[in-house]
């Protein structure tokens, strides 16, 4: 019996564990909280044992397979990767870089050593046909970063911990455990919030569990928290309650803010938007009164049409109260790898509009295309079509709008190769399925995480089981492809990667003193991902510059078994700003183009009935269906509807309804409920397992569900972003 500290690598929070594990049978005993770690203390939710099952599920894969004559055959790692290659090869060579298309998954940002040498997958593949969940998540949030503070990855993240007033708009932390808000225990954090005095006010379609625990919900109609965050500025402009302290000299473009605001008032958005006028007002005043107030927005302000502009809104509205960039309000988290800046300022230009898709010529954003449009852009038929798929830890049968059409064009393919360790509704269609390593067989560093996180931290997860003889982890597996393709060794990538890192890291003016030799040396006790991990720690905030003396590298990090305080959230304005001088340049042309496509929209805001998602706290997207212990008890997978509707419709609860939409209907079991208001219903999604071929028998049997994205218009997108709209999509409903 050992006992290994770790972090739960399924969702955002990041909770510290203690598992119990004999090593020699390779058994866990038991997975259970860590009281010591200072960010959980404790606290875990039911998926805390997922990584667990998964390592025993018979079904996940453990060697590649190939699928012969429709079957699948087990074959050697040397036998795979020759074969992937050398098809891979001869497609780009012959039909261009483009000819194949990829698919990244959500898995991807919760494995540190995937995370780092995803830029070198990417670049020496560099596809323009380059699809992720991305597009299904937070890639207005992305956009919005990138126009205020110059860089997509740089989140504004709720200072929840020192806030007395808690806006929450479009999430459910309680279900969701937080994200771009890494938060454990959610629902502690938000009683903490009510314990010391403070409020907590949820606006979304449907009284959540977080609404349940909340001082107050205001039910707001999808899709147009564009227009009550307008008049929530207006308000702002109107009473002169414009307050932008310390960053006054900084920010750019309030007049054109107020501009647009006028156009949108409290009274003129009510119908709209389905919140009171006298709602907006006493929640506005409310706000600035409050001491350290922060409103914050997710997913469901992302995957809806206006996501860009609801999600710019959120930041505008935290700046104008004075709330940005100070604590308790919207903060920017400190990576402790993150690594110093280069002698010359980065000014970013904007990462979008490179190229166009084929069929819609519609803009890229970050180098990718709508995953919405995923299906026809496998189906083009013109010059330079697809003839390849990768997909990478991800599932956009089930994940992505359209995604019945995915399957029907990826079956056409020439070759589809797929980096997953499941056969589910789209690696079923491939011909090679490699899989990695699983959590327990590799270490991990929480990398993204530690960027969204409401207090600043590190932590280090150790390898729990070694890996049986000759498997590969997944960076190795992207490794492996890139040097065959290219006719390189992937020992030479491994000693770039540790080169380049090196090499960036001495042209900073902070290690000018160093050479690069010197720097890969310091951290040659460690080799692979946790040599350049060693790197960044060293060379980060709170690194020991190399020096070996005080201040963090990867050895103190492993040794801190219940992970790192590294304090609360700092100030970083204007320093963390790599926009053209250092300016905050609050009116993006781009963004406010955008918003006289919101003032169209008006008028038929509320056509119909309109569809939003909702998650449980037993799924993880598409991924976890196989596992018993989070499939069993009741359909999960139903249509909440308002009693309102469901008499009008001849819905009853417990039968079942048609739905509508995107060209297909599917039947689904209908829960009445007046959690959901009038005009809306919603359905989870990750479901539909009804595909005979996947490998996930549990999944298919238990509880197979109907996929919600075959029913969503999958042409609607946020334009700026090219987001797809899952959230107030039109849909219909009748009685079955
Ligand atoms: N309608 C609607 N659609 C949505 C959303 C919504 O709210 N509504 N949410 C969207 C969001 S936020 C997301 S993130 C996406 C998720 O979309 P995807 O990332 O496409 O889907 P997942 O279900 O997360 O699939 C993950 C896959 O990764 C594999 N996997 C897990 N861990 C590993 C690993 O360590 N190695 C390898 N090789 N494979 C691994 C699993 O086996 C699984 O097949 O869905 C999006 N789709
Ligand atoms: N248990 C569990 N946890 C997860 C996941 C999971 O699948 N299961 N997925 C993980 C992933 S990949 C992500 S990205 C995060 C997402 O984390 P969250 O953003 O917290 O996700 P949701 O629970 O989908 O919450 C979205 C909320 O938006 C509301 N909503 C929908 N449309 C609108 C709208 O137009 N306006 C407003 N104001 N609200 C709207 C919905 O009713 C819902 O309550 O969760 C992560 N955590
Ligand atoms: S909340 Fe997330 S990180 Fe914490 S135990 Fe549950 S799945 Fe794991
Ligand atoms: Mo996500």
């Amino acid at each position: 019996m050992t006992l290994i500290h770790r972090s739960c690598p399924t969702c955002e929070a990041s909770c510290g564990l203690i598992l119990d594990v004999d090593e020699s049978s390779k058994q866990i005993l038991s997975i259970k909280g860590d009281p010591d770690d200072h960010r959980s203390k404790g606290y875990v939710c039911a998926k805390s044992q997922a990584f667990h099952y998964v390592y025993d599920d018979p079904e996940r894969l453990r060697r590649p397979v190939k699928k012969v004559n429709g079957a699948w055959q087990e074959i050697e790692w040397e036998q795979a990767l020759a074969e992937i290659a050398e098809k891979l090869s001869a497609i780009r060579n012959n039909h261009g870089k483009d000819a194949i298309a990829m698919y990244y998954g959500n898995p991807n940002g919760h494995n540190f050593s995937t995370m780092v040498y995803t830029q070198l997958f990417t670049q020496m593949l560099n596809t323009e046909r380059f699809f992720s969940a991305g597009a299904v998540d937070q890639q207005p949030k992305n956009l919005s970063s990138e126009l205020l503070y110059g860089n997509a990855w740089v989140f504004p993240i709720p200072d929840i911990q020192r806030s007395d007033f808690f806006v929450c708009m479009g999430g459910n932390p309680l279900v969701s455990q937080g994200s771009l808000m890494s938060a454990p225990n959610a629902e502690q954090q938000l009683s903490d919030i009510r314990e010391r005095g403070g409020k907590v006010v949820v606006i979304d379609p449907r009284r959540t569990e977080t609404a349940d625990i909340a001082d107050q919900h205001i039910f707001i109609k999808p899709g147009t928290d564009a227009y009550f965050l307008f008049a929530w500025a207006n308000i702002l402009f109107a009473e002169n309650k414009i307050k932008l302290g310390r960053l006054t000299d900084i920010v750019d473009g309030l007049a054109t803010v107020k501009a647009l605001a006028e156009q949108f008032t409290p009274e003129n958005t009510a119908a709209i938007t389905g919140v009171s006028a006298a709602q907006l007002h006493t929640l506005a005043e409310d706000f600035a009164n409050a001491r350290a107030p922060v409103i914050y927005g997710r997913i469901g302000l992302c995957t809806q049409e206006f996501g860009t502009i609801a999600s710019w809104l959120v930041d505008v509205i935290n700046l104008l109260n004075g709330r940005l960039d100070e604590p308790g309000g919207a903060m920017f988290p400190q990576a402790a790898t993150e690594l110093p800046p280069p002698p010359t300022p980065v000014v970013n230009e904007l990462g979008r509009d490179r190229f166009k898709t084929r069929v819609r010529n519609f803009p890229e954003y970050m180098g990718m295309m709508p995953a919405s449009f995923m299906a026809e852009e496998l189906a083009y038929d013109g010059d330079n079509k697809a003839r390849a798929l990768i997909t990478v830890a991800g599932n956009p049968v089930l994940s992505v709008p359209n995604g019945e059409a995915i399957r029907e064009a990826a079956e056409k393919l020439e070759l589809i190769v797929a980096l997953d360790f499941y056969i589910n509704e789209t690696t079923s269609l491939a011909d090679y399925i490699l899989p990695s390593t699983s959590q327990l067989e590799h270490s991990n560093y929480d990398f993204l995480f530690q960027t969204t996180a409401v207090r600043n931290f590190a932590r280090y997860s150790p390898t729990v089981f070694e890996p049986e003889a000759g498997a590969l982890h997944q960076y190795e597996i992207m490794t492996e492809l890139v040097a065959r393709i290219n006719g390189m060794q992937a020992a030479d990538l491994h000693a770039m990667m540790a080169e380049g890192l090196a090499g960036q890291i001495v042209s900073s003016a902070r290690f000018a003193h160093l050479t690069a030799e010197q720097i890969n040396s310091t951290c040659d006790a460690h080799s692979g991902p946790d040599k350049l991990l060693d790197m960044m720690l060293r060379a980060g905030p709170h690194g020991d510059q190399f020096t070996d003396g005080e201040g963090l590298n990867l050895n103190k990090v492993k040794a801190a078994e219940h992970g790192l305080d590294l304090g609360p959230l700092e100030p970083r304005l204007p320093d963390i700003l790599q926009t053209k001088d250092k300016r905050l340049n609050i009116a993006p042309p781009l963004i406010i183009d955008d918003v006289s496509r919101l003032q169209k929209a008006a008028a038929t805001a509320n056509d119909g009935l309109r569809l939003i998602g909702r998650r449980h706290i037993r799924d993880m997207n598409s991924w976890l269906h196989n596992i018993n212990q989070y499939v069993r008890g009741k359909n999960r997978c139903t249509l909440l509807v308002n009693p309102e509707d469901a008499n009008r419709l001849g819905l009853k609860d417990g039968g079942n309804a048609r739905v509508k939409g995107a060209g297909r209907e599917a039947t689904v079991e209908v829960s009445v409920s007046d959690s959901i208001m009038p005009g809306v219903v919603s359905l989870p999604h990750g479901f539909g397992h009804r595909y005979n071929d996947t490998g996930q028998s549990t999944a298919k049997e238990k509880l197979p569900g109907v996929s919600c994205n075959d029913l969503i218009d999958w042409t609607v997108l946020d334009e700026p972003s090219g987001t797809s709209v899952v959230n107030g999509a039109k849909i219909e409903v009748s009685a079955a």
